[in-house]
């Protein structure tokens, strides 16, 4: 029997749902996260599938559907998790695309893996579109896919999203793979990234690195040799605000946030983190301004408390290790030296909690403390917006793609320990009357471009991309 095709295809590294026991059964569950939500608004209304990873390494399950989607599972083997994923996704280009903040590793086998899974994500895609169909394949893991998907189906359109930054080019150049990811990504007829620098940031690297393969730039526009063109430009991803704005009006999730105020023996100033527990987000670099304003007595810890959830990521990785320690270590000292008995300075949470439970943190929040040292969008910026009222406060960093769109934001730069202590006393000490227009501002923000918007937006501008000559 052929198989069944479909309009709209959709590639991710991982498929948009968890395996998890429930009742002594393995079953899927979706997963947390806007990107869900964004798809499944437009994969509903155009014939949806979406390939990707189940998550555990062998044999793939077979296709089902899901919330109206159909899934289709790619098998990765152990090794492959290790070298495409682990290795050269997470070891060569996360650090590369974030400023290497650690340095990158490079290994000609992680190459290899990477090249194979791109491959074989083109090959399940090919089978699953039908003719003249869309395929939209998502973020950094799978930048060779376009490339080798166009070999096998001319007649689909393909769009990328990047979800990091896309690196300068004196970074970017590092990579052995460079040319390749290029030319991978000029397999595509738009690509999306979440910055117009992200975007230029790309162009100047095929006008740099690609000079001697006959690819010409034009505006936003590079051309192959071929003939055939891929347009680059910003589309700023975001959130379901509207649902995020519903639940944190709950009932529910109010009496939670004022619960938790309360668990905190109701603090006068309650701070909060929410991050992947990742290098790039500026959790050490927030908790020292922290520490040092508690040292200094500009904060005290009576009155004055912070939640750091950390959200367990990528554990395998010496890099990740390193700053969970690190984290750890200095959660431990601040707490040492400053809580009392049954009353810590800074809560952390090393776990994830349900969507509702992340509401009641935005609702309880006074200020929202986002520093990475780069980020390509942070999302957990904008459900702050959404779900807190007109008295709350958002730090947040130059470095996170937030910024560009946030600017009512406390905005700071995390390196910069002295000025980011004195933003944050800033956010803590604003008045009512100074907060309400900066959120009511960033609210509006965040209301116009939601993530259905996004995903709308994206879809229009890769059906009016110039494609094939
Ligand atoms: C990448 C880019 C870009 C976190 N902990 C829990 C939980 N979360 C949710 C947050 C938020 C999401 O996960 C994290 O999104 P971020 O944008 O903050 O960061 P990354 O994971 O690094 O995402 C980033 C994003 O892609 C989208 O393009 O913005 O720059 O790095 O929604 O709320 N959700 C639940 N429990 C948790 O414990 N339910």
């Amino acid at each position: 029997m052929p198989q069944e095709t479909f309009d709209l295809v959709v590639a991710a590294n991982r498929l948009p749902v968890d395996r998890v026991r429930e009742g002594g059964r393995s079953v899927w569950r979706r997963s947390p996260g806007g990107l869900v939500t964004a798809m499944e608004s437009v994969m509903n209304d155009r014939d949806g599938a979406w390939i990707g990873w189940s998550g555990v390494a062998g044999k793939a399950p077979a296709p089902f559907e899901q919330d109206g989607m159909h899934l289709h599972p790619v098998a990765l083997s152990a090794e492959e998790v290790r070298d495409y994923y682990e290795g050269f996704s997470n070891g060569s280009l996360w650090p590369i695309y974030h400023d290497v903040i650690v340095p990158a590793s490079f290994k000609r086998r992680w190459q290899a893996a990477y090249e194979q899974v791109n491959r074989r994500f083109a090959e399940v895609a090919a089978g699953l579109a039908a003719p003249g169909a869309t395929v939209w394949v998502h973020d950094y893991q799978l930048q060779r896919m376009p490339q080798f998907l166009r070999e096998l189906r001319p007649d689909v359109r393909i769009g990328w999203f990047n979800h990091i930054p896309f690196p300068p080019v004196e970074l970017f150049m590092q990579l052995p793979a460079r040319d390749a990811l290029l030319q991978g990504l000029l397999g595509a007829d738009f690509l999306g990234f979440q910055r117009r620098a992200d975007a230029q940031n790309f162009l100047r690297a095929c006008r740099q690195l690609l000079a001697d393969e006959q690819v010409s730039v034009r505006g936003d526009v590079v051309r192959m040799a071929n003939g055939h063109e891929t347009r680059a430009a910003a589309v700023p991803i975001s959130i379901d605000t509207a649902a995020m704005t519903e639940l944190a009006a709950t009932t529910a999730v109010q009496d939670r946030a004022a619960e938790i105020r309360r668990q905190l023996g109701n603090p006068t100033h309650l701070l909060l983190g929410v991050d992947r527990l990742d290098y790039t987000k500026g959790i050490r670099h927030r908790l020292k301004a922290i520490e040092e304003l508690l040292r200094e007595g500009q904060l005290a810890a009576t009155d004055t408390k912070l939640i750091q959830v950390a959200t367990p990521s990528r554990e395998r990785l010496a890099a990740y290790q390193q700053i969970r320690d690190d984290v750890e270590l200095t959660v431990g000292r601040i707490n040492g030296d400053h809580a009392h008995i049954g009353a810590p300075a800074v809560t952390y949470l090393h776990r994830s909690f349900p969507r509702e439970e992340m509401a009641a943190l935005f609702v309880a929040a006074d200020v929202m403390v986002v520093t990475p040292l780069r980020d390509g969008m942070n999302l957990v910026a904008k459900e702050y917006v959404a779900a807190h009222d007109d008295d709350g406060a958002l730090v947040l960093s130059e470095f996170a793609g937030a910024a560009t769109e946030l600017k009512q934001a406390y905005l700071c730069n995390p390196h910069d320990i002295a000025r980011t202590k004195q933003t944050i006393l800033r956010a803590i000490e604003a008045t009512a009357f100074e907060r309400a227009p900066r959120m009511r501002a960033m609210r509006r923000q965040v209301q116009r471009h939601d993530v259905q918007h996004w995903a709308a937006r994206f879809l229009a501008d890769l059906a009016a991309a110039p494609g094939q000559p």
